[in-house]
């Protein structure tokens, strides 16, 4: 598949289908490369140049200690959106509150609001463990000719037109979706072309994998305990294997690939969990029930119904092939 680049298969695939038009998107993901080609390359040398790993000495708006790859990556998606004329506003992980672009007010096409977590699993960075940019791309609601509110962004994961994530890993991939399957595209350095490389990705119906940190095992509820031992008990010959690198994005892809269930649950220390709904959950869910599967704060809340509140507030969160993402919210009913 490697002659098929991802700008021609957005061109192909929105002949099929998807709603808006196709400079628009070619827009949205032409300042998506844009910033992912750039991280990419800072990533990739991380180890070598100390201006570039480790804190920035700022704590973000989560309280955490931010990398300055963070601030390279958050920068770096502002400052193409903003060259682009395509998105009118931005709301990070990085910033308290969303960013305005102000585009040339005749120009209508600045209407596509985008939630981003810059560079999730920052703190692997040190260590040469995969991270990733995770973006969930929604419409404007306001109009055109008002101020962007707050509503503009606390849109339900419904609503998103298109979601997705970059890992930067052993190879730098691009997945998205806009409603008509999961994607992935591969980076070639070399001509700094994304090739399609993953097509129609679907969780496959053999999981093997459980990823949970059991290091809050004392903290978890019980019914996510006796998950755990019902994926560890060899009963009926239910032979999973545990696989949890600590970064959203890495851990999620390899589930997609291998087939496996992702879960950050409600903790004693962590009423709400620990991961955000708007740039973290909806666009991961959005993507795994594209590719066949399920999401939900484990309870049976779907992730894409939860009506937000606020940028930055967090849920519970279970994603992974539908089976065993329902055999988890039995328990979870059935044990609490
Ligand atoms: P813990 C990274 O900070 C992140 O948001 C996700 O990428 C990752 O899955 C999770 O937090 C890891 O959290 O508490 O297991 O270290």
């Amino acid at each position: 598949m490697k002659d098929y680049t991802l700008g021609e298969f957005l061109i192909e695939e929105n002949r099929e289908g998807f709603s808006h038009s196709t400079e628009a998107l070619l827009r949205l993901f032409s300042s998506i490369k844009l910033a992912s080609k750039a991280i990419h390359k800072e990533v990739n040398k991380a180890g070598l140049t100390k201006e570039i790993i480790g804190g920035s000495g700022i704590t973000n708006v989560q309280g955490e200690k931010q990398q300055k790859l963070d601030d390279f990556a958050h920068r770096a998606f502002i400052e193409s959106f903003k060259s682009r004329n395509v998105v009118c506003g931005i709301a990070s992980e990085e910033s308290k509150d969303f960013i305005v672009i102000k585009g040339k007010q005749e120009n209508i096409k600045n209407q596509y609001i985008v939630l981003i977590d810059p560079l999730d699993g920052s703190s692997n960075i040190d260590v040469n463990v995969s991270i990733g940019t995770i973006f969930s791309v929604y419409l404007r609601k306001s109009s055109i000719r008002n101020n962007l509110t707050i509503e503009d962004f606390l849109q339900k994961g419904n609503q998103q037109i298109l979601a997705g994530y970059i890992i930067y890993g052993s190879s730098t991939i691009l997945v998205y979706s806009t409603g008509n399957g999961v994607h992935g595209f591969t980076l070639d350095p070399s001509v700094g072309t994304f090739y399609l490389s993953h097509y129609n990705l679907r969780f496959p119906k053999t999981e093997k994998i459980y990823s949970i940190n059991e290091g809050n095992y004392a903290k978890f509820p019980s019914g996510i305990r006796k998950f755990i031992r019902y994926c560890q008990e060899k009963k009926g010959n239910r032979p999973y294997t545990a696989r949890y690198i600590g970064s959203l994005v890495g851990d999620f892809h390899r589930n997609l690939i291998q087939g496996g269930i992702y879960i950050y649950p409600k903790t004693a220390s962590s009423p709400e969990g620990k991961l955000r709904l708007l740039y973290e959950c909806n666009p991961m869910a959005f993507l795994s029930e594209q590719a066949g599967g399920k999401a939900s704060d484990g309870k049976k809340k779907r992730i894409l119904d939860i009506v937000p509140t606020e940028l930055h507030q967090r849920t519970p969160f279970v994603c992974g092939p539908t089976e065993i993402v329902s055999k988890l919210e039995e328990f979870m009913v059935n044990y609490e």
